[in-house]
């Protein structure tokens, strides 16, 4: 617990005031446990109430979504924007679309991103939003209607100076796209207000793969600064099989590692050979299927029904790229036990605290989610950049700043390690890191907010 007075009051407080909302608590005191050395160091943060106000939202939006369904009925979901820091810069994080979605996940997704864009090094605060709305099995109609929907009351509050949301789980450049023409048919104005767009009307090459392929970056760069390695002839598990799993799997190959399984929310697939990945693609890209179908194509492989199986298949690199909380300390007991070397977190807060203790304290390097899958917001931020100049870079030239700031996260992460008497403890690294910039900021602006 809380050695540190000051610390254990903001955690009682916000236990207090957000009474159920577990998500949200976990992250909020997993960032707070990260803070004591430099709380310490630094009464100003006590004097000036930074942590009190770091934890609440400076604001937090919800609405009702109403869309009508094919068979003409009504239907009524559960809008949200979280605006939770913009003390450097607009807020900036995706919209979920999945029935889970509710104001802790957001709040927990938000407070999250407010750190884990500051370790870019890009001018974005944090925000975070979505719907309990569920994409599966409805009509490209419906995802159209609901979007509009969605877009016709978010439009109020969003802008490109002031809150630019992208995607996330259930949110690619399909719904983007509707969202991104409702709100652009609303305010008769083209501006760079949603990242994750189509490359026909501003979006930046390299976006779809870019959290993917900067979790490999920053895993790659883990594993030669802290165990002089990297992923050639690696054997990898990744989870889920959406837009982060499927780069990952990409970069993670290129780099020379083999990766054999693969999941969604129904199963996991094992292919002793290695995940062929244009069959996955077409699987979960083209057609929206089920991964289960990945054995129809590949007979020599393997389908298991349930999720938490694929953490029991021996591997030296995982890479969770599905959900919050999708590795317990079973999971993580099994895979320490199977000699897993390096885990990174594409998924937000996909590791329960109780995992993470068990692979600090069996010395698995770890990449906490807010630095490793970085990678995805911070090409949102050269989007950004790129709308506002409006120019177009290379595939090359975004891949490259990708790489560069990835590298930069880890270096970050690890000094701020050091300088806390934690080294290589990475998620004490990354929360210093991150909140030391915001709360400079915070500092520098006053106390009206
Ligand atoms: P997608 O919607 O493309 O894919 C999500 C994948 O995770 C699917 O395979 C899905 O399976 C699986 N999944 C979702 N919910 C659950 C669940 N409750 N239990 C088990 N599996 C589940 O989303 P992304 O790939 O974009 O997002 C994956 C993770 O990465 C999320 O935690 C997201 O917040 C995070 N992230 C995403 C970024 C981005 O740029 N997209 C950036 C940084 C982090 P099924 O199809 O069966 O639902
Ligand atoms: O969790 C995340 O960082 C994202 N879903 C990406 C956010 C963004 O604004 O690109």
């Amino acid at each position: 617990m809380f050695k540190n007075e000051y610390l254990a009051k903001v955690y009682a407080e916000v236990s207090k005031r957000n009474p159920g909302e577990n998500e949200f608590l976990q992250a909020v005191r997993e960032v707070l446990e990260s803070l004591e050395s430099v709380v310490e160091k630094r009464p100003e943060i006590e004097k000036n109430g930074i942590l009190e106000r770091i934890v609440e939202p400076e604001r937090f939006i919800q609405f009702r979504v109403a869309w009508v369904d094919d068979n003409g009925n009504v239907q009524v979901n559960r809008g949200f924007r979280c605006q939770f820091n913009s003390a450097i810069g607009p807020y900036k994080g995706g919209l979920r679309l999945h029935p889970s979605v509710c104001a802790s996940v957001v709040k927990f997704l938000g407070f999250e991103q407010i750190f884990k864009n500051s370790l870019t090094g890009l001018p974005m605060g944090g925000g975070k939003g979505g719907s309990d709305f569920d994409p599966k099995g409805k009509s490209d109609g419906e995802i159209m209607r609901f979007c509009q929907s969605f877009m016709t009351e978010l439009e109020k509050h969003i802008g490109q100076f002031t809150d630019v949301p992208a995607g996330d789980i259930g949110v690619g450049g399909r719904e983007i796209g509707y969202m991104y023409g409702q709100y652009k048919r609303l305010r008769n104005e083209v501006t760079g207000v949603l990242t994750g767009k189509g490359l026909s009307y501003g979006g930046s090459l390299a976006r779809t793969e870019a959290t993917g392929y900067g979790l490999c970056y920053f895993t790659q760069e883990m594993l030669s600064c802290m165990k002089q390695d990297s992923f050639k002839g690696k054997t990898v598990v990744i989870s889920g099989s959406g837009n982060v799993a499927i780069f990952a799997t990409e970069k993670a190959t290129q780099l020379g590692a083999k990766v054999v399984a693969l999941s969604d929310s129904t199963g996991y697939i094992y292919d002793a050979n290695g995940i062929n990945l244009d069959i996955v693609k077409d699987i979960k890209l083209a057609k929206r299927a089920r991964i289960s179908e990945y054995v129809k194509a590949v007979p020599t492989a393997e389908y298991h029904d349930g999720c938490s199986g694929i953490w029991t298949i021996k591997c030296d690199i995982a890479l969770p790229c599905a959900t919050q909380n999708e590795i317990d300390e079973a999971s993580a007991k099994a895979l320490v036990a199977n000699g897993v070397m390096a885990v990174a977190e594409g998924a937000n807060m996909p590791s329960t605290p109780e995992a993470v203790e068990v692979f600090l304290n069996a010395g698995v390097l770890f990449g906490p989610a807010k630095a490793a899958n970085a990678g995805g917001v911070a090409t949102s931020g050269l989007e950004m950049s790129q709308n506002s100049l409006r120019l177009s870079w290379s595939f090359e030239e975004v891949d490259e700043r990708l790489q560069n700031i990835m590298i930069g996260i880890f270096h970050n992460a690890f000094n701020a390690s050091k300088e806390c008497n934690k080294e290589g403890n990475l998620v004490v690294g990354a929360n210093v890191a991150g909140f030391t910039k915001v709360c400079d900021a915070m500092l520098a602006q006053g106390i009206a907010y």
